[in-house]
């Protein structure tokens, strides 16, 4: 059975991002997951549009897209750097975010007609604490949702690699909001840690091969903080592929109990009774790259 997937993204601020949405529109036009809609989860007003172009990109425009109606959230941050332009220079179903779905209605509406939901996670847990708040969202999770994959936290005991920061960036930008996910998370959650990301570099081959032409391309290669090659650290694309496909490149260390502090920082112990797991990889980080760059390249 193909698994049914929300991805929920904080795209705008980093670029894997749309190399992640582009990855799960890849998966879901090969038939390997049926990608059921996405979220954003900042006040960003690019970033959504920008989600939107990347499924029409990939021919996926039917693939809803609901934004953070919630408190203001990073509003401004780095928009100018490839989401505004990005934005521009490919099309999407709407003109501006006011016209665009509440993420909260979108998650309860898929949820609610869904079964056997994977929920991955690769911005701040917003659209996630705000389910869980919502009246029935916590049982609808419980009832409707296999796994949670979160990138997120570090645990450098487990992966054994330096670069794991403590407290980690998505975890501590929305401290409150993680708290309170964690602390009440019941069914299984997967922890990418951000340390693996760290040593694969991925989007070089894309932006070589087809130039401005391509979306995920074009975003590379007008971001702020890429590689001379145009590529880009792979947290988020590393933790949609670990959500989204069952093979050998990654495992999962557990189950256990996940603790976060009240600065941020994440704690994970084997208890055979917890429901959460780290991610650690099993493959070398080149095999990791080239499978990602494969998929990127191969997926138009
Ligand atoms: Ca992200």
């Amino acid at each position: 059975m193909i698994k049914n997937v929300i991805l929920d993204t904080d795209l705008g601020s980093d670029v894997d991002d749309v190399g992640a949405l582009a990855l799960a529109n890849i998966l879901h036009n090969k038939k390997a997951i049926n990608l059921l809609c996405v979220t954003h989860t900042t006040s960003g007003l690019y970033g959504p549009l920008v989600c939107e172009a990347i499924n029409q990109f990939y021919h996926n425009d039917n693939i809803v897209v609901g934004v953070h109606k919630g408190k203001e959230f990073l509003k401004e941050e780095l928009e100018n750097n490839y989401p505004i332009p990005t934005s521009k220079a490919f099309p999407h179903k709407h003109k501006s975010v006011e016209e665009m779905l509440d993420a909260l209605e979108v998650l309860k509406d898929t949820l609610k007609k869904n079964d056997h939901v994977t929920m991955i996670f690769i911005g701040q847990l917003l659209n996630l604490a705000n389910l869980m708040k919502s009246e029935g969202g916590e049982e609808l999770i419980n009832q409707k949702v296999d796994a949670i994959y979160i990138m997120g936290g570090g645990f450098s005991d487990i992966t054994g690699l330096p670069g794991g920061d403590q407290p980690e960036y998505n975890l501590c930008t929305a401290l409150e909001e993680s708290i309170y996910v964690i602390n009440r998370l019941k069914v299984k959650t997967v922890f990418v840690d951000g340390s693996i990301g760290l040593k694969v570099l991925t989007g070089a081959r894309v932006c070589q091969k087809y130039g401005d032409s391509h979306i995920v391309s074009y975003a590379y290669s007008r971001y702020i903080y890429r590689e001379k090659d145009n590529s880009r650290f792979s947290w988020d694309p590393i933790t949609v592929y670990a959500g989204c496909v069952e093979d050998n490149l990654f495992e999962e260390v557990g189950p256990g109990i996940v603790t976060i502090d009240d600065k941020g920082n994440t704690t994970f112990k084997e208890n055979r009774n917890g429901n959460f797991y780290v991610i650690k990889n099993n493959e070398s980080f080149d095999k990791i790259q080239n499978r990602l760059d494969d998929l990127l390249v191969e997926g138009k």
